[in-house]
This record gives structure tokens, sequence and C-alpha cells, in this order.
């Protein structure tokens, strides 16, 4: 496969002025002087405007709406590492912004991936007005129109590759087929991250860099490629990782051995395998709270007890 990459890179292009560093570039697939930029010097400053996400502008007023109106938020997760730190990143943010806010983690063996309708009834059942799905929910067409029939408003923030026809609502996906955003490849976390950043600058509040931690952890976790803007999340929430004050970044890291020095390895082979104990337990909620707690006690005793069940875990598979 590699043989027909090279043949559709155009070696023609100038995205650097010197020469050497040019076809370097071309060879790894950057095709436009921006993209050079951020390979070459990954900055925040150069992540991309989150309005550049299809219906961004859409998502934000209907938050501002529940915002302004004191409406209930459900958060739709995910039990993997993706949908676990995107799920705390939302959650985090709504916090901070003073909404009502909850969330809801299918699980894994019972319910599966995506949204069901189990799910959607119980949500109903709570009040709920608004529900935000974080890694999943863009082939749930079906789901989505029940959720509506039942009084529920969505807003799907998702990756993940996109049919023909997607859910008739509001839909942040960079692979959206109408969406012009300039990176296709953010992980779900990205997404949510990308809706933060949105709502921050809406808001006009500072601070959304403190949940590149969280959103390097699902980055790395979900094997996306770390090129163009998964590089400068990856480059500042590693550093975000050391120096974190998040209760549950510090316990995770204190049981997986990690203390001034850390490389994607750390987490994908340290902090990553801890979490997905909690899927595979059918207990990813307690992940979800490792994050979003504040009680550093508390979020030492998840990190133990993630760390105890990733050892059996790791026992069982050596066995069969
Ligand atoms: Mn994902």
């Amino acid at each position: 496969m590699k043989r027909w990459d090279v043949k559709e890179k155009n070696f023609d292009l100038i995205v650097h002025e010197n020469k050497v560093i040019n076809s370097l570039l071309i060879s790894r697939g950057i095709n436009s002087k921006e993209k050079a930029d951020i390979f070459l010097n990954p900055d925040l400053r150069l992540l991309y405007d989150p309005f550049l996400l299809k219906d961004m502008d859409r998502a934000i007023d209907r938050i501002d709406e529940a915002i302004k109106k004191r409406e209930k938020i459900y958060i739709y997760g995910d039990y993997d590492v993706d949908g676990i730190t995107s799920t705390a990143i939302l959650y985090r943010a709504f916090n901070k912004l003073g909404v009502d806010v909850s969330f809801y983690i299918p699980d894994r063996v019972n319910e599966g991936y995506g949204i069901n309708r189990e799910a959607i009834d119980h949500i109903s059942s709570l009040d709920v007005d608004l529900v935000i799905t974080v890694d999943c929910g863009i082939s749930a067409i079906e789901e989505v129109e029940y959720a509506k029939e039942k009084g529920l408003d969505i807003i799907i923030t998702d990756h993940h590759e996109c049919k023909e026809r997607i859910p008739n609502t509001i839909a942040l996906n960079p692979k959206r087929h109408d969406c012009q955003y300039p990176f296709k490849g953010l992980a779900g976390c990205g997404v949510a991250f990308k809706l933060v950043q949105a709502l921050f600058k809406f808001y006009d509040l500072q601070g959304y860099e403190e949940f590149l931690d969280l959103v390097a952890i699902g980055t790395i976790a979900d094997i996306v490629d770390i090129t163009d803007e998964n590089r400068i999340i990856v480059k500042y929430g590693l550093e975000k990782i050391l120096t974190s004050d998040k209760a549950g970044i510090n316990a995770i890291k204190q049981v997986a051995g990690i203390k001034d020095k850390i490389s994607t390895y750390n987490v994908a082979f340290q902090i990553a395998p801890r979490l997905n104990a909690a899927g595979r337990l059918s207990d990813a909620k307690i992940a979800v709270e490792l994050f979003i707690t504040s009680d550093n006690e508390k979020a030492m005793q998840i990190a133990k007890y993630l760390d105890q069940e990733n050892k059996k875990g790791s026992k069982l598979n050596r066995r069969y």
C-alpha cells in the first residue's frame, strides 16, 4: 500500500523553502504551508478555529439556550478510553459553566456501543432537555428520531466515518461529507475538545488548555494518526499530564509509575490499559468519575482499583 501512497504525493508542491525539508514534508503527506508549519512547530496558536466544524454555530446556539434556560444536559459517552476522556472533558467544561450536567456510559456487555432506545427511555425519564453524544451517534439515525419523539434535543459529536445519510440533528464530525474542517483525523475526544474550545471562545473564557491532558490520553489511546492538529494536542497534552492539577490524572500517574518524564508510550501502554480495565468490567463510569472528581482520596481509590483489575486482566490474558 505504501507504494501507492508515494505515487499520490506531489513532489512539485512547495510547502517549505528548503528543498530537502520540502521533500521530507511532502513524503509525509504534508501538502500545505499551514500543515508544514504545524509539523515543524506544533504551537497551540496553530489549533484550527473550532467554528470551521460544520454545525458548530448551531451547537453553540443550542447550548447557550440550555444555559440561559437552566436546562439539564446529559452527555452520552462510550466505554473505551476515547469515550471516557470525551465524557470527562465535556462534563468538566459544563461544570465550569455552571450547567446541571450528568453523563451516561452504556454497558459494554449488556448494551454495546452507541445510542440505544432503553438508554434514551432512561434519560428522558430524568427531565433531561439536551443530550450531547461523544465518540458515537453519527450512524444512529433511528435512535435520534426516537429521542426527538421523546422530547429530547440531541447534539452529536463524533469522529467515526459518515454514511451518506446522517441523523437529522446538530452534528459535529470532521468526517461529514459537507464539513470543510481542515483536519479529518481528530479522535472523539478531539471533537469534544473543539466544542469546548468553541464554548470558551463564545463566552470569552480563558483556559481551554486545561483539557489538553485528557484530550492527549484519548487521542493516543484511540490510535489515530499523530499528525497535523493531533501533533499539537499530543505535544501540549503530554506536558499538561506532567503538570496537571486534576486529582485523577495524578492518581493514574502514580499507580502507573509515571513521574517527571512522559511519552506516548507511557500513555498507550501504562495509562490506557488501566482505563480500559474499567470498560471490560462494565464499569467504565468509574473511569469517568476518576477524571471528574476533585477529591484526591477518591481518585486514588479508583486508580488503585483500576490498577488491580488491570493486573488481573493481564494475568488472564497470559494464561489463555
Ligand atoms: Mn473513538
